[in-house]
């Protein structure tokens, strides 16, 4: 993530397609809550501000970042929504563990978005220090989950009646 270049919570509302009768999951880990807690909050709230009813946000908790791709495959074969955000925070720790978790969920995501027809959103933290993911979670770089919102606003407003036409 090259954000030292971008704040996470900077976006254009101007830009920023609104969100009312949008239907959206989010599925977030609870490892490492201190930060998925507020990345989950951050996006909840950047919904709201752009025209998404809460009733319309569904809210699901797995244990882990490994876990997101089952929870997130199982929201978007509910077809109840319009998009789903996978959000968690894995830190690197001494062994290869961080390797194999965030290439597990990166692949298991980007599968889901080649197979079905519902974005899903890459909220994923990976940093090398707690530090790196604060600052990421609503501290001087923003908050990750901010941009997730509103990622899934672009990519509903642009794709959701093309989907509709085609069927
Ligand atoms: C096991 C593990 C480790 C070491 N680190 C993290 C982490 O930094 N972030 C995270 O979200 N999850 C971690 N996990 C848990 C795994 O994602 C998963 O829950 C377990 O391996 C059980 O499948």
């Amino acid at each position: 993530m090259a954000t030292e270049l971008k704040n996470l919570s900077s976006y254009d509302p101007s830009k920023t397609p609104c969100g009312k009768g949008y239907k959206v999951g989010i599925v977030y880990a609870e490892w490492n809550e201190e930060i998925t807690h507020a990345l989950r909050d951050g996006a909840i709230k950047t919904l709201c501000d752009n025209g998404v009813n809460a009733e319309d946000i569904t809210v699901a908790s797995v244990p882990g970042s490994f876990e997101l791709i089952f929870g997130a495959s199982q929201m978007v074969k509910s077809g109840k929504y319009d998009a789903v955000i996978a959000i968690g925070c894995v830190i690197r720790g001494d062994t290869p563990h961080f390797d194999y978790i965030c290439e597990g969920v990166t692949a298991g995501l980007s599968k889901l978005n080649v197979e079905y027809d519902v974005p899903v959103i890459f909220g994923l933290i990976t940093t090398n220090t707690l530090l790196q993911a604060q600052e990421r979670s609503g501290g001087r770089l923003g908050n990750k989950g901010d941009e997730c919102a509103v990622t899934a606003l672009h990519m509903i407003a642009q794709f959701k009646h093309q989907q509709h036409e085609q069927q």
